[in-house]
């Protein structure tokens, strides 16, 4: 299966409810009550009440400034504003710059899809002929170690690791020593989604930070934040609450296959201003792709 085709049956549960409940608005004549019952059938749609508002305002003007009558000659213009969103936070192809240490550190709530992830990063630069090493930061549970040690198995690549309840900043700190001793190019770290409290897990994400930055300089890193699609609007809090913990450099957006709640992605962009990196289109190794935000629009639109 292509890529497109690949992105366009993940979404197809998206593209139901989307499209299904805006396009059915999109007969009879402009009028107030259009714009009105387009802010509704958006927010219906998973995108937030002020991305709802923004994109219902940009149609409105689109409309006063080439008197548009007929709603179906606004259908494209919805399309292109949120391409528009989408292209405003673009951010650059994920790549590995050569010569140094690469460090990802994923971060996100419990069961947003970082291990999972991390182990589809992990085939993806070992398939590309890259040296790759694993930190278990999440040390809080013992499960967590061993499910990202079953990926370090199944990916063949190593994984540093200590005992549950260890300091996840002195594991990051092994985890940086080995990657250098063994010239790898990419470390890719996992870390706990829950903590005794949130003040706790903000903490230990800005100490892993800290060491990253005293012991890494040079590395070239990513933090990247991994939502989970189905949550819709939630996800938008937790874009919120994480960035003021650690600099975000971008987003992961999983389970989009077999989520309705798939147009969560604009009002996450929009309001978080992040751009989206990778999206998770299922369980399998293979099951994660670059975001294309054309591609994204189109296979929420295609007929
Ligand atoms: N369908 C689907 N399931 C996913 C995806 N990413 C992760 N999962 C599943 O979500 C669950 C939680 O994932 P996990 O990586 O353990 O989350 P973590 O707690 O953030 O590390 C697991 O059952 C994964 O298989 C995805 O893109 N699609
Ligand atoms: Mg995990």
């Amino acid at each position: 299966m292509g890529l497109f085709n690949k992105l366009s049956v993940g979404l197809s549960k998206t593209r139901t409810s989307f499209t299904g409940g805006i396009k059915s608005i999109f007969k009879g004549k402009v009028d107030e009550e259009f714009f009105e019952e387009l802010e509704e059938a958006l927010i219906l749609a998973d995108v937030g009440v002020p991305t709802a508002l923004k994109l219902s305002e940009n149609l409105r003007k689109k409309a006063r400034d080439e008197r548009i009558r007929e709603r179906e000659q606004l259908w494209q213009a919805l399309r292109e504003a949120i391409i528009a969103i989408l292209l405003d936070h673009r951010g650059e192809e994920m790549r590995l710059l050569p010569d140094t240490l690469n460090i990802f550190l994923l971060t996100g709530v419990n069961g947003s899809g970082k291990t999972t992830t991390i182990g589809k990063l992990a085939a993806r630069y070992k398939q590309a002929g890259k040296k790759v090493i694993l930190a278990a930061a999440d040390t809080y549970r013992a499960a967590a170690a061993e499910q990202l040690d079953g990926w370090s198995r199944r990916v063949a690549v190593p994984l540093i690791r200590q005992a549950e309840g260890a300091d996840p900043a002195a594991v990051v700190f092994d985890a940086i020593a080995a990657a250098k001793a063994r010239h790898m190019d990419l470390l890719i770290i996992d870390t706990a989604g829950r903590l005794q409290n949130k003040a706790n897990l903000m903490a230990e994400l800005a100490k892993i930070g800290r060491v990253i930055e005293r012991e890494a300089p040079e590395a070239a890193r990513e933090t990247l934040l991994v939502l989970d699609g189905g949550t819709g609007n939630n996800a938008i809090s937790q874009a919120r609450e994480f960035a003021e913990a650690v600099p975000l450099t971008g987003l992961v957006i999983t389970k989009l296959d077999g989520t309705a709640k798939g147009g969560a992605v604009i009002g996450i962009v929009e309001e978080s201003g992040l751009p989206v990196r990778l999206i998770g289109m299922g369980e399998g190794v293979a099951d994660l792709e670059d975001f294309d935000a054309t591609d994204f629009t189109k296979a929420l639109f295609e007929e």
